[in-house]
């Protein structure tokens, strides 16, 4: 048994698919996973529905922030492995209010820490020796935390000093820091993974790319901030959780470890690429490309300039490199947003607020 906290949002949802298509691939038992999810606006069970439908995932509808359903979990599930996703994640809503970010990703990573380290080694603690040293958490943080890159500058690798720059990724580095240091004073068994851009399915269309996908789609603006010049390294999702899969089975406690994709391309690129790609595949009723409804608007207050990820570390030591380029992964993505329009109408009407209404009437979120 796994614990996975934010299992319902973009990328825990992805692992939650990849671990079970993943254990099966390797012949191995499929081990079953918690996800501890808040469901905010951004965690949607209608991405991991069907493994709660074949009972191999149970959700657990509640906030790392809430200490007493933290040990409720952990004691009743007993799981030999903790990996945090949960997190508010979005930049922009992060320079609106940036007091949810504070409190879910730096108290909410503390609450996690504290009460993980009393399963893992506390008076009360039901581990076995065997199972304390075979337990893991695994922290899942951000490039944004090394800043910003001018053009000429190294990527980023593990050893790059700290510089976040907006609300989300000091929060995000307060919360690397605290894993850090319950690692060195508490010997508790740490693993980090700081990453690059994921896309992919179920990935919510407040960011850039399933936005310019459905806004094209919908015949909307396409809103480039700034120069559209800016540079980020494009990661397909599950090429992410591979490699969460690899750091928790083969890394080296304590360590932190670098996750990119080998792909930076500059905001403009990444939003024609997907004009053209629509074009081919959902041509406009008028003919005119998609390229037609791109508007640049007022930039990101702060927006970091340039991410790049030395992966060096993690090919060596791990031996994780990813499967995707971006054509092909961008291929897959568009696909599958043209696909599952189901999906998409959950997101659209909230519908699955009414699902937390039904099924977890009277629980606290
Ligand atoms: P997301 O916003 O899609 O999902 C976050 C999930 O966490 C949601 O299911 C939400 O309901 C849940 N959550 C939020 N607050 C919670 C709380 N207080 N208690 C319990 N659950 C809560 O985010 P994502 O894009 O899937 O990112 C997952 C993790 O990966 C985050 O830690 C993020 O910082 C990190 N990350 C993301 C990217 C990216 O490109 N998306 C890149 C690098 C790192
Ligand atoms: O409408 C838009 N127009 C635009 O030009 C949006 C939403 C974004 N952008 C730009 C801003 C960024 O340079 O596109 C780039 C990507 O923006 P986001 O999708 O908001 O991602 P970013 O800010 O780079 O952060 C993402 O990657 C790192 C995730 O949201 C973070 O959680 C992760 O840590």
């Amino acid at each position: 048994m796994i614990l996975i906290t934010g299992g319902a949002g973009f990328i825990g949802g992805n692992f939650v698919h990849h671990w079970f298509e993943r254990r099966a691939k390797l012949g191995l038992p499929a081990e079953p996973v918690v996800v501890f999810d808040k469901l905010t606006y951004a965690g949607n069970p209608a991405t991991i529905q069907s493994h709660i439908d074949s009972g191999q995932a149970t959700l657990v509808h509640a906030d790392i922030t809430d200490r007493d359903a933290v040990r409720q979990a952990l004691q009743q599930y007993r799981p030999r492995a903790v990996l945090h996703f949960a997190a508010e994640s979005h930049v922009d809503r992060s320079i609106h209010g940036p007091g949810e970010f504070i409190h879910t990703n730096m108290v909410g990573t503390f609450t996690l820490l504290e009460e993980v380290r009393a399963y893992w080694a506390g008076a009360e603690s039901p581990l076995d020796a065997a199972a304390k040293a075979a337990f893991r958490f695994l922290h899942v943080s951000t490039d944004e935390v090394y800043g910003s890159l001018g053009d000429d500058d190294a990527a980023f690798s593990e050893t790059t000093a700290y510089a976040p720059n907006s609300p989300y990724s000091a929060s995000k580095a307060g919360s690397d820091h605290l894993v850090r240091a319950y690692h060195h004073t508490y010997g508790l068994p740490t693993l980090t993974t700081n990453c690059s851009n994921n896309y992919g399915p179920y990935h919510f269309p407040e960011k850039l790319i399933p936005l310019m996908i459905l806004n094209a789609l919908d015949g909307k603006p396409l809103p480039v901030y700034g120069d559209g010049l800016n540079i980020r390294d494009w990661l397909f999702v599950r090429d992410h959780c591979e490699a969460i899969c690899q750091v928790l089975e083969k890394g080296t406690l304590g360590e932190v470890y670098n996750v990119g994709g080998i792909n930076e391309i500059k905001n403009i690129d990444v939003v024609t690429t997907i004009c053209r790609k629509l074009d081919a595949l959902r041509p406009r009723a008028d003919g005119q490309p998609y390229e037609s409804q791109i508007t640049y608007v007022t930039d990101r207050p702060g927006h970091d300039r340039r991410y790049a990820i030395d992966p060096t570390k993690i090919q060596r030591d791990i031996g994780w490199s990813p499967a995707e380029t971006f054509e092909s992964g961008i291929d897959k993505t568009v696909r599958w947003y043209l696909e599952n329009t189901a999906w998409i109408d959950t997101v659209r009407s909230g519908a699955y607020r009414d699902w937390i209404n039904t099924n977890y009437a009277g629980r606290a979120a």
